[in-house]
This record gives structure tokens, sequence and C-alpha cells, in this order.
């Protein structure tokens, strides 16, 4: 055990490190602590070896600690740490943005950067209501997002965002916000592999509010193309498309925030390009860097990028962070982008979401299971809560499978899966394993 894991283990009950959206108390009178991590598993501070099902969160696409991120990130922090990017430069950072709008879809040139997906969602808001003004129409202030949607913890994205437990202390938030409905329909969609038959007709909720506000004051909605948080919600067949549609036809700028779906999740580069369903803006981050430095961007359109290029001479955009663009996050970015290509990992997931998809559903009738939804390499599984106690039981077969070397994520009873796009087949069905063994262990 080395010093700090071995400090760490010792002194969690009166420590100073308040923890991110855990359980405080809980955790630290019985904590797990990760100590190391290569390729597709971590070590614990007492030395287990426990299988990354999840992709540490949702974010490290290419397995962990790959060596030529590792170097470039070293050679970069040893040659340059940091350089301003507010009216200032620097080569990594102009490089980066390049790389990135080779391997966007089609007329998704330009690049700004952020350090996480929270700053992009509330990037991407902001640029969409500058655009709307920059093109004289300012009336267009309304964002529109959607229940149970994640788009971070920032005021924008959490106004958008439609997760109850993530908004309810925290006052009115922004103006302006209204959302459409989510698309998780169990009666009519439980157990279907890949996109749902059902519910494309929720988007037409979006025609209601177009409706109720009138179109001209909507400047944006905002969806994940698969909703992640939330428990892995594939959007119904037809759904994205009508989306788009709606979109299209009242001049209101449609975002995809693939934060999570970005960078190979479903088996192309982005989720845009699996489902064939263009945004006028997208977000990500995590699996950008692969997660070895923090970093987020916003991916715009070519015509909105020139719709701020026609104002007066200077500042095109009042926006922007001390850390957008940071020389080591674009070092990381583009070594990741290596690794990503030289190993074919954007697309690799096709190649095996078959195998993953008949490993997950083969859970069907196992206890508890009442849904199973996969896309890509994503999967959830959804249990029946126990009476009076929810996500109780889901939080148990996580920790039930971590002393047992699998590393899950839960979300209420949902069970949520995403291993690295470099998992072996073998690795695929001793995560399904463990996980069917968990359900049989816990009441
Ligand atoms: N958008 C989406 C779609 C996300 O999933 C964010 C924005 C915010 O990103 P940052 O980098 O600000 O955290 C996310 C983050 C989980 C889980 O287990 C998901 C996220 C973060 C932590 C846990 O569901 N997603």
């Amino acid at each position: 055990m080395n010093k700090r894991a071995e400090f760490a283990a010792t002194n969690l009950e009166q420590a100073a490190f308040w923890m991110p959206f855990t359980a405080n108390r809980q955790f630290k009178k019985s904590p797990r602590l990760l100590a190391r991590a290569e390729g597709m598993f971590y070590w614990t501070h007492d030395g287990r070896q426990v299988l990354d099902g999840t992709s540490g969160l949702w974010c490290v696409n290419a397995g962990h600690c790959r060596p030529k991120i590792v170097e470039a990130v070293k050679r970069q922090v040893a040659e340059m740490d940091f350089a301003p990017t507010f009216q200032m430069g620097h080569p990594a950072a102009f490089e980066f943005a390049e790389r990135l709008a080779r391997v966007a879809p089609n007329g998704f040139s330009k690049v700004f950067f952020t350090n996480s997906g929270s700053e992009s969602a509330d990037t991407a808001l902001k640029i969409a209501l500058a655009y709307h003004r920059a093109r004289g129409e300012a009336g267009r202030y309304r964002l529109i997002g959607r229940e149970r949607g994640y788009h971070g913890v920032n005021f924008g994205g959490m106004a958008v965002g439609g997760i109850t437990a993530n908004k309810k202390v925290f006052g009115p938030g922004v103006a302006g916000v209204d959302h459409i409905r989510h698309t998780h329909d169990l009666a009519r969609n439980a157990f279907s592999r890949g996109q749902p038959r059902h519910g494309a007709e929720f988007a037409d909720e979006l025609e209601r509010l177009c409706v109720l506000h009138d179109p001209s004051t909507i400047a944006a909605v905002i969806v994940e193309p698969v909703a992640g948080s939330a428990g892995v919600l594939v959007p119904p067949m037809g759904y994205l498309e009508r989306l788009r549609e709606i979109c299209t036809r009242h001049g209101i700028l449609l975002i995809f925030d693939e934060v999570i779906t970005g960078f190979g999740r479903l088996g192309k580069p982005f989720a845009s390009q699996h489902f064939n369903v263009m945004p006028d803006l997208f977000t990500v981050a995590k699996g950008m860097t692969n997660a070895t430095v923090p970093m987020g961007a916003v991916f715009v359109k070519d015509s909105i990028f020139e719709a701020f290029m026609q104002g007066p001479e200077g500042i095109e955009i009042f926006h922007g962070y001390t850390y957008s663009g940071h020389p080591l996050a674009c070092a990381a970015g583009i070594a990741t982008l290596d690794t990503y290509e030289e190993e074919g990992l954007l697309t690799r997931a096709a190649g095996l979401a078959q195998h993953w998809e008949d490993a997950l559903h083969a859970l069907k009738g196992a206890p508890h299971v009442i849904d199973i939804r996969n896309c890509g390499l994503m999967a959830a599984i959804e249990l029946e809560p126990r009476a009076g106690q929810p996500g109780k039981r889901a939080y148990e077969v996580f920790l039930k499978a971590f002393q047992d070397g699998v590393l899950i994520r839960v979300t209420g009873d949902t069970i949520a899966l995403s291993p690295p796009l470099i998992v072996e087949r073998s690795q695929i069905d001793r995560i399904v394993e463990c996980v069917r063994t968990m359900l049989k262990a816990v009441p």
C-alpha cells in the first residue's frame, strides 16, 4: 500500500474531504478506496483487483493509464505547464481542436474548450442565446430540457436537467426554462433490445410547448441522445428524428449532450452519427481526454460560428474559462485521439454490441429484474425497488459486486454498465455473471 492510500484508509471518519455525490458519513465509516489503475482494472488500497464495468464514471473509454497518454502529459507538463488562452494562444490547443474537428460529423469544424461536462452544457446554452441575438432574434430566450435529463450541476445545466434530487434544494434557478417529458415507458417497452419501438410521439411535447410559449421565444432544446445518469434511456425509434424536425421547423437550436455518448460509446465517434440525426451544437467531456486531465468542449455547426464572425471587430463571445484549452488537457486529448485511432476504439463498440446485448438480456428472469436496456456499450438493468426502500436493493448489489471484484454503477434501482471500449468478451461475461450472482444474493 502506498503512503497516500495508507493515510486515507486510516483517517477517514474525520477526513477534511467533503466528497461529491457521496453519502459522506456512510462512506467514511466503510470506505472503498482505489489506489491504482491499468487497462480494464483498478486495484483497491489493500491490493484487490477490480474489473472496471463503468469506465470510471463513463469516461475512461480507452482503459486506464494508457502509456501514450501518460507520456504525452508528462512531456507537456515539463515543457509548458500553463498558457493563457484569452488574447493569447498555444499550439496544442489549435492542434487538438483541428484533430477533434476531423472526427466530428461534417459541418462541425469549430470547437470551444471547457473543463467539464457541466461547463460544456452551460457554454452550449450561452452560445445558443448569443447566436440568436447576433442574428437579431434576441426574443429567443427560453431553454427547453427534458425530464430525467442530466447536464451537469452548474446553474444552466441544473435548470434544463430533469433529475429532481439535483435541483430541489437549490432554489428557483434560471428563468425561462421548461421541460418535455422523459422517454421511459416500462409498460410498452420493457426488455427492448436497442431502440424501443414505442414513444416517437413523446417528441411531440415540444410542439405543445411551442404552442404554449410561442416558438419565437424558444432558443434551444437540449437532450442526451441516450440519457445516461437517469438510467440509460435509449431513444424510441423515430424520436430523435421527430425532435430534429420540430426544431428545424421552428428555428430552435437542437443541442445534443454527448458527454457520455461521445467518443465511441455507441460504436461510432458520436451518437449523432449512430442515430443519423444531426444537432446544431453538441457537448462533450469525459472520453475526450480519456479522463486523464479534466476537459470538455462544445462543437458548433459552422453556420453558428459564422454568425458570430459577422459582427463588429472585437471579442465575439464574452465567455471562456481560465483553463479553456489547458496545455495538459490538450496534450492528453491529442494522445487520446491517437490511441483511439490506432486501436480502432471509436468504432470497436459496434463489433461488441451484439455480444453485449445477448449477455445482458440473458439476465431476463433473474431475481428482481424488471427491465434491461442497451445501446452500443451502454446498458441498464432496472430492479424492482424493495418496498419502502427505494435504491437500497441496487446499492446492495453494487457493494457485493465490488467485494467480488467488479465495479458497477447504480442510480436509484437501476444498475448502469459502460465498460472501457477495450473490454474483451470474456470480461463482459464476467461482469454479467457477477451481477447475476449478486442479484440472487440480495433479498
Ligand atoms: N452531461 C452529461 C450527459 C453527463 O453524463 C455531465 C453533463 C456533467 O459532466 P461533469 O464533467 O461536469 O461531471 C455529465 C456527467 C453517473 C454519473 O454515474 C454521470 C455523470 C457524472 C457522474 C456520475 O450517472 N455524468
